[in-house]
């Protein structure tokens, strides 16, 4: 059994690229925690030196989110890394399903533009169907469940109401559950090929871009529509996983319609 795809509520929401833009970057589930340290100082050293012109953040930033009003030490890092690249470049911020609870306060202090999940990037004459993904997973139908209770309003605002230490310690628990759940499965729920071709017709867009499912990769879905993949961030594995997916203004023409996964060394030295 699986869910119907999340509805969309059309039209989609629409970020207007500059025409000034060469080159656009996307990343997602860069998952970071205070334990990951190598893969933390990855991606201050890519926040510091992207060559892009625009940054995209599709979800899963941050391992675990208890809210903006945190006052956790390592977050408070995280932020001024933030702050400081806005100072450089523009920088949007979509939430994943770990970070679902970044809100205004956390764009506002770092000066990020918040993205709705899905909504479209028009660069020049081409739209970017952009998405964390998980909405997409149609397969994983407990998750399912617990994002429909989870996005609501009014769970979050109960959520939010409690006590830092309370929601340090659910945020725990879910981490615990997650880990076994990824040592009992083998294999994970992917994106659905058919809600994919959908959500792009309904959004006019020939490219879906998210991450979420660890499986870098390019797909064609037919009917001239393609799917690309983000890579999660790990540097701790042999090779590290940490890729950067560009769009170069100065290869639309090309057949990957200017879109380019490349390894973190190759992206910051072009
Ligand atoms: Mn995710």
């Amino acid at each position: 059994m699986s869910y119907p795809p999340t509805a969309l509520s059309l039209p989609l929401p629409c970020v207007q690229g500059s025409p000034d833009w060469q080159r656009v970057d996307f990343i997602s589930d860069v998952h970071l925690e205070e334990r990951e340290a190598s893969t933390f100082d990855a991606w201050v050293h890519y926040m510091d030196h992207t060559p892009a012109d625009a940054l995209f953040i599709l979800g899963d930033l941050f391992e675990v989110w208890i809210g903006d009003d945190t006052t956790d030490k390592f977050a408070a890092q995280c932020t001024a890394v933030l702050q400081r690249t806005v100072q450089r470049l523009p920088v949007y911020f979509m939430c994943g399903n770990r970070d679902f609870l970044v809100g205004t306060g956390l764009l506002r202090t770092t000066g990020m533009h918040g993205l709705s999940d899905p909504c479209v990037l028009a660069l020049g004459e081409q739209r970017l169907l952009l998405s964390h993904g998980d909405s997409l997973c149609l397969d994983d139908v407990d998750y399912m469940t617990f994002r429909a209770e989870v996005r609501q309003p009014a769970w979050q605002q109960a959520f939010l109401a409690r006590p830092l230490s309370e929601r340090q310690a659910v945020a725990r628990a879910l981490r615990t559950q997650s880990e076994t759940r990824k040592h009992s499965h083998t294999d994970y729920a992917d994106v659905d090929a058919h809600a994919a071709r959908t959500w792009l017709h309904a959004a006019q867009c020939q490219t879906l871009i998210h991450g979420h499912t660890h499986r870098p990769a390019q797909h064609d879905l037919g009917e001239h529509l393609q799917r690309w993949v983000l890579s999660d961030w790990h540097a701790n594995t042999m090779p590290a996983r940490l890729e950067v997916l560009s769009w170069l203004q100065h290869e639309v023409h090309s057949a990957t319609q200017g879109l380019r996964r490349w390894p973190l060394h190759q992206a910051l030295a072009p």
